[in-house]
């Protein structure tokens, strides 16, 4: 099998950290990004919408995070991805954050990380925009984790890989963690599991 990444992305980054939990035997890739290789037409091939990550093995070709996630954790017997209907409530999680969540800690990050790297100031309407609908949603799981130690219950899946690998942009993008006191507890307890260092956003 092979991934297609880059190491700037937390989309891949959430797989690197399923991949190193599960000790799984995947090759590497890295798509230069800057360089605009995901636009190159060998690329497309295997992902038509010119971004990472993507996933080939044999004559599969998969693209998006999560369907990777899942693709992948299906290659053992974990509760990663149980084989019932836990995965209702794992599913779930996984689409608030390709949804939701996502969307919310990327406007920060297109303020706080791409406009300087662009020379543009930082615009404060989209950062005011993108922190309430942090703190809309940082609530939602916020009220989750109150009772669950994990988003899907009391077992890590790979909704918190998912979903947590945004919260390693909480510095730079200044995100209100501190309001959120189960979020944070949560992020602390991810960043320990097998793989959970994989999350961490490198230095620009
Ligand atoms: N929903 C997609 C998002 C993929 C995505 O937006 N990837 C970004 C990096 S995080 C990318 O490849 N950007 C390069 C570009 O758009 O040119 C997923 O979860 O895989």
């Amino acid at each position: 099998m092979k991934l297609y990444s880059n190491p700037f992305s937390p989309n891949c980054r959430k797989v690197h950290a399923l991949i190193k939990h599960l000790g799984l035997n995947v090759e590497n890739e890295t798509v230069d990004l800057m360089k605009g290789a995901q636009n190159e037409p060998a690329y497309m091939a295997i992902n038509p919408n010119a971004k990472v990550p993507a996933l080939v093995d044999g004559q599969t070709k998969i693209w998006e995070s999560n369907a990777i996630l899942a693709y992948l954790a299906s290659k053992q017997d974990t509760k990663l991805w149980p084989k019932n209907s836990d995965r209702y409530q794992i599913l779930q999680w996984m689409n608030w954050e390709a949804c939701h969540f996502a969307p919310a800690v990327s406007k920060l990050i297109g303020q706080y990380i791409f406009a300087p790297l662009r020379g543009n100031q930082p615009d404060q309407a989209i950062i005011d925009q993108g922190l309430a609908d942090f703190r809309k949603y940082a609530a939602v799981a916020n009220g989750q984790l109150e009772s669950t130690q994990f988003l899907a219950g009391d077992q890590l899946t790979i909704a918190d890989l998912s979903v947590g690998v945004w919260l390693s942009y909480a510095e730079v993008c200044k995100l209100p963690l501190n309001e959120f006191t189960h979020l944070k507890r949560w992020w602390h307890d991810l960043q320990a599991v097998k793989g959970g260092t994989e999350l961490a956003a490198p230095k620009m």
